[in-house]
């Protein structure tokens, strides 16, 4: 239907004009407002847009029919979204322009508040396969039929960091499953460290506010190098074992999926007949377990503050997806009963050499997220959320989180309906009589919202199932109501050694440059020598190592309330070396190509990258690409200055004399080879790279791992050699705290 505009005599005008408004909505040359508002003449009431060039080249949207119209929320079509509802061209803007309103008042609330911990997060759909029945121990749906696959959403996060903060801080990772399973969903809310600082949740507030920034600076940001914090856990012995986590390389993973998943607590499993296993979940990524190191770390951050976002959502977009076999260590209260430590106390692993690690199902990550608020942001996780045949234990701190979730998520997302939200919702039936409130999208339907009542079958809604139903595991529990720590939580140091001594010498190494590292930020000297105190009571070496590294004097031991038990056997499964990747594939090479780099030894370099299902990225002096030897040309991805060798997990240097003469004169590309150097670094090296390393002062140095790029045959070597995660013994020769404490 044709309208014509009702308007001022500079509205009808504006039908005259070709209708080429001014995108950004600014005032240029005088035109008047209605000339720049689209009012085609054959407009419908549901006009739409698509692009046409204005008068100096520049696209701009016009209206057109196969594209969706832009509405209200209400669903009235917008006419004109650049400019308010004004009374004459420089006059008022009016309360009318119910338009404006509702995008206004839209953008005024598009923030939620940010998780109080791990509010910067990542997720990304997949699934789990059950590999293996446990239909031995748990009567959970998810673990009865071997091949099938329940829905999976997964958020990985950091703890202390703000939501814009950066990746690569030193920090423990949050690894949140949640499962939708036939029965419920189940979400599995683990770190990527198998243990806690803490034994009871009553502490965690006190925890939380002392690494956050401090409340009257507000800084540090996501970092743990700061005085309030090593404050708390100095006077909070039982955080140390986790202090040597979060103090190893594993406090800075390479990325997501290079990090192992822990449930943490002991939990249970319950079988058909009601009895009941413990068990510790464990998520084994196929990618092996890689790290990144502490120079390296704070570099990524600035070059690329959104590294392990970037590199999952890449990854999954490539098809490259990552996985991880879930794996349960069962045990009985016998077990229990004879272990060392307790099994309630999440401050405690369970060595895998103890109780081996039963593989029952694979997790993949298939798909990226739609939109990030909507699922990740949105997404919400109850430790409380478990199937039937999964119950808790009396671990103090699993139970303080069972009620820390439910309550976080009204806060965070408004309201009691936040299982209404899709990411949230369960994927299998849901019947209750749970109503109203805000946002209700799902009331129950028909007359009866009460139960029981007599409404029958059809009209009564629905009844509880003693058969099908969740019930709790029945375990006596019986004491007097006292605040009291169990005795057996009171060795703080004998596992914390024992993760030290599991450990490489270079990982041994980085936990100890990392101690004087963070000691080195907190100002208060009592605190520092507080810490080494109670290192004192893990490892002479380590404790004499840090002081040293600090300059303080040895302070005497701190105070135990159990002798540390000095002879727990070193368990391989604690260290990231010796549990790394098999093969370069899912990582990356950085390849610095220059103007006539040898053609051949670029594509027989890239043919070995693919053949080993890996990814390579090029580096170039201009982001416009190289032309190579036999005339081709590269497109780049990254100008010099802009592609650092952090981002890379090896590199190449293929340059021709030419490139080599001018990338020597360059700082970002000396920067290059020196930190890819000093991060232990695989570097391929075409022989007319020669005079950047000796203009970067290590052409002296380069090992083994420097490995010639001279002939096309060259590079499968290169590339099995870069299997390995780092180059390790360069760093013991290089850098000086590496060598033996006076
Ligand atoms: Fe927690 C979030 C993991 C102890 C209270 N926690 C949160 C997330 C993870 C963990 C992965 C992010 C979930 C997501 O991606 O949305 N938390 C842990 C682990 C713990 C732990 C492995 C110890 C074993 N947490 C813990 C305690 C309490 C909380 C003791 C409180 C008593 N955690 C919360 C919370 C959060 C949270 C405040 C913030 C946002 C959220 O829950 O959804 O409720």
């Amino acid at each position: 239907m044709a309208r014509k505009p009702v308007a001022s005599q500079a509205a009808s005008k504006s039908c005259a004009t070709p209708a080429t408004p001014d995108v950004a909505g600014g005032d240029k040359g005088g035109e008047s407002s209605a000339k720049r508002s689209p009012v085609p003449d054959d407009a419908d009431l549901a006009p739409s847009f698509g692009e046409a060039q204005g008068e100096g080249g520049e696209t701009h949207q016009i209206a057109r029919s196969d594209v969706a119209a832009l509405t209200t929320q209400q669903g009235i079509p917008v006419a004109d979204d650049q400019n308010s509802l004004r009374q004459g061209e420089r006059g008022p803007t009016l309360l009318e322009d119910f338009h404006f309103r509702e995008k206004i008042f839209h953008f005024d609330h598009e923030r939620i508040p940010e998780r109080v911990v791990h509010a910067r997060g990542y997720g990304a759909h997949g699934f789990f396969e059950l590999t293996d029945s446990l239909a031995d121990v748990s009567r959970a749906d998810i673990f009865q039929r071997v091949g099938e696959r329940t829905p999976a959403f997964v958020r990985f996060s950091t703890v202390a960091g703000a939501k814009g903060s950066f990746d690569l801080a030193r920090d423990v990772r949050g690894f949140a499953v949640k499962l939708y399973t036939q029965e419920g969903n189940w979400d599995l809310v683990g770190n990527n460290i198998p243990v806690f600082f803490i034994q009871d949740a009553l502490k965690f507030p006190d925890l939380v506010h002392s690494v956050k920034p401090a409340p009257d600076r507000e800084f540090p940001q996501a970092a743990s190098a700061h005085d309030n914090f090593w404050d708390f856990v100095s006077l909070t012995p039982e955080s140390f074992h986790m202090i040597m986590w979060t103090m190893s390389d594993r406090a800075i993973p390479r990325s997501f999926r290079t990090m192992e998943g822990f449930g943490v607590h002991t939990f249970r499993l319950i079988d058909a007949e009601g009895q009941s296993t413990f068990v510790k979940f464990h998520w084994k990524p196929k990618q092996g377990l890689q790290s990144v190191v502490w120079n390296e770390a704070v570099k990524i951050n600035g070059a690329d503050p959104d590294f392990h976002r970037r590199d999952l959502w890449d990854a999954i977009n490539a098809g490259d997806f990552p996985e991880w076999e879930l794996g349960v260590q069962l045990f009985d209260d016998a077990f229990a009963d004879s272990f060392d430590f307790d099994v309630l106390d999440a401050t405690k692993l369970i060595p895998e050499e103890l109780v081996p690690v039963r593989i029952v199902g694979r997790l993949v990550l298939d798909r990226v997220v739609d939109n990030f608020f909507a699922e990740t942001e949105q997404v919400a996780f109850c430790t409380q959320n478990v199937p039937p045949g999964v119950d808790f234990s009396n671990d103090p701190l699993l139970q303080g989180r069972n009620f820390s979730y439910l309550d976080t998520q009204i806060k965070r997302l408004g309201g009691p309906n936040f299982t209404h939200i899709p990411i949230n919702a369960p994927k299998c039936p849901m019947a209750h009589f749970q109503q109203d409130g805000h946002m209700a999208m799902r009331n129950p339907r028909g007359r009866a919202n009460y139960e029981p009542n007599s409404w029958g079958p059809t009209e009564g809604g629905p009844r509880e199932d003693p058969v099908r139903g969740f019930s709790s595991y029945a375990e006596t529990a019986d004491g007097p109501k006292q605040r009291v720590r169990a005795a057996s939580f009171a060795d703080h140091y004998s596992q914390a050694r024992q993760f030290f001594t599991s450990q490489t010498a270079i990982e041994q190494k980085h936990i100890g440059d990392a101690l004087v590292f963070e000691l080195s930020k907190v100002e208060r000297l009592d605190i520092r020598s507080r810490v080494v105190s109670h290192l004192l009571n893990i490892d002479a070496s380590l404790a004499a190592k840090v002081a040293d590294g600090l300059g303080l004097s040895l302070p005497d031991p701190a105070a135990a309330a159990r002798p540390t038990v000095t002879n727990l056997p070193p368990s391989d499964k604690l260290s990231i070396i010796k549990n790394g990747p098999e093969s370069f594939k899912g990582r990356k090479l950085g390849i610095l190509l220059t103007n006539g780099a040898e053609a051949a030894m670029f594509q027989a370099l890239t043919a070995a990258v693919e053949a080993e299902g890996a990814v390579y990225e090029v580096v170039a002096p201009q982001i416009g690409g190289v032309t190579l030897s036999d005339g081709s040309t590269v497109a780049a991805k990254h100008k010099i200055d802009g592609g650092p060798s952090v981002l890379f997990d090896a590199v190449a240097i293929l340059v021709s004399a030419e490139g080599a003469a001018l990338l020597s004169r360059d700082a970002a590309a000396k920067d290059f080879v020196t930190d890819a150097f000093a991060h232990c670094k695989f570097i391929g090296i075409a022989a007319e790279a020669e005079a950047i390393f000796a203009k970067s002062g290590i052409a002296e140095e380069l090992d083994e791992a420097c490995l010639p790029l001279g002939r096309p045959a060259d590079a499968k070597t290169f590339i099995v050699a870069c299997r390995s995660l780092r180059h390790w013994p360069r760093e013991l020769a290089v850098d000086l705290d590496a060598q033996p404490v006076p």
